[in-house]
């Protein structure tokens, strides 16, 4: 049985939240899409049965309109198309047929151009202005012979015309043509709706599913509780850094920092004070760089900043002014205010250093710096 598209299933249900959800959703619409393929050809089918059950009389007949106030000549030409099985209405006037196809939907309209009451040829352009009947076939039946006035029929969006006295073969070969073209368009125009429709859900998705990568993208290069970078990210770029310093591109140095007596932080305030502190150190940090910069958390509460194209005296004295900002920053931990110091080891890097060699010369500049009293930095030894 055939079911409109947007009536399958619940698209939004697929939306995606990770990689696994991605995959799945993969599959989903795959499988959506499959089902939208097969009802496309279930209706199909659907369509042709029901044209063939016409032909053969086990269903309906389409419903056809004889507009005509010749009693003689319209009677017959209903008389004719009942026998072929149609359903028949038939008005005598002009106003008759337009309040007939206000109540009532008919698939063809034969379409007398001399009426008393009207002229047929307006009628036809009534029909075709109007949204509900534009699409209805419209036949001119007629013993006027002027081809003005056929000229004005086509004009007026009229399908076809059957000349007085109507001969029966011609009139039935013409109303099958013409309610044949009208289904093909039917059929192609739902087509055409259903294609849109699946068309809309496959560019839903793609937007969807390049949201989720992008987040999760982000996600994969942050660190959740300081939102700065995480180390595996720093590992990529300083591995991008040294690839272009090595080519004689740019140097760049290395600021390591760690928090000073941070055990005591935790111990004083609890684990959530803690990690409000390294929150606004995280900002702090953030907010004393260049946008090129890179500030990554590497540890628990170490971090790492890459500053790019920037040599040893520069980045001693960035580090410093980072130093003064979180050394003089006061924190509030509910109503409890308190401050935190941290030091620093700055490194640049040297031709022939590798990613260890340059971390590790910053890591030990940090611990002389500890060594030597803390809140300091240290750019040498
Ligand atoms: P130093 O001045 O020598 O660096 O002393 P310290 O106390 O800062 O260093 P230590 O390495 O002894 O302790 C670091 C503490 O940081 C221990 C650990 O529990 C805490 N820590 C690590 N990661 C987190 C975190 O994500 N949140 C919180 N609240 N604490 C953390
Ligand atoms: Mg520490
Ligand atoms: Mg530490």
């Amino acid at each position: 049985m055939w079911r409109p598209i947007s009536e399958l299933t619940d698209w939004r249900a697929l939306s995606a939240d990770s990689w696994d959800e991605i995959s799945r959703g993969r599959v989903k619409l795959q499988k959506h899409l499959e089902a939208v393929i097969k009802s496309l050809h279930d209706w199909q089918i659907a369509e042709r049965q029901r044209w063939r059950g016409w032909q053969a009389g086990t269903i309906k007949k389409p419903s056809l309109l004889v507009i005509d106030d010749d009693p003689v000549g319209g009677r017959k030409i209903v008389a004719e198309l009942e026998k072929e099985g149609y359903q028949v209405s038939w008005a005598r006037t002009g106003e008759q047929g337009l309040s007939l196809l206000d109540r009532q939907k008919v698939d063809l309209i034969l379409l007398d151009i001399v009426l008393s009451d009207a002229d047929g040829l307006e009628i036809c352009r009534q029909l075709k202005t109007s949204p509900v009947t534009a699409g209805v076939p419209v036949v001119f039946v007629t013993a006027m012979g002027d081809d003005d006035v056929i000229r004005r029929g086509f004009a007026y969006g009229g399908q076809d015309y059957v000349r007085k006295p109507v001969k029966t073969f011609e009139l039935l070969a013409r109303v099958k043509t013409h309610l044949t073209i009208k289904q093909t368009q039917d059929q192609l125009a739902q087509l055409n709706t259903e294609l849109n429709e699946a068309n809309r859900i496959v560019r839903d998705q793609n937007r969807q599913l390049i949201e989720t990568i992008n987040e999760l993208e982000t996600a994969a290069i942050t660190d959740v509780l300081t939102g700065l970078n995480n180390r595996r990210y720093m590992h990529t770029r300083l591995s991008e850094a040294i690839g272009l310093a090595g080519r004689g591109m740019s140097g760049f140095s290395l600021i390591m920092a760690d928090i000073d007596f941070f055990k005591a932080v935790n111990d004083t305030y609890g684990h959530n004070g803690g990690d409000s502190v390294l929150r606004v150190v995280a900002e702090t940090i953030r907010a004393g760089i260049r946008k090129i910069d890179v500030a990554a958390r590497w540890g628990g509460e170490e971090f790492l900043v890459l500053l790019p194209g920037v040599g040893l005296a520069e980045a001693a004295a960035c580090a410093e002014r980072l130093r003064a900002a979180v050394a003089g920053r006061e924190l509030m931990l509910g109503d409890r205010s308190l401050r935190v110091t941290m030091s620093q080891g700055v490194a640049e890097w040297q031709p022939g250093d590798r990613e260890e060699t340059v971390v590790h010369a910053a890591d030990r500049r940090l611990y002389l710096a500890k060594s030597g009293g803390r809140n300091k930095v240290v750019s040498e030894g």
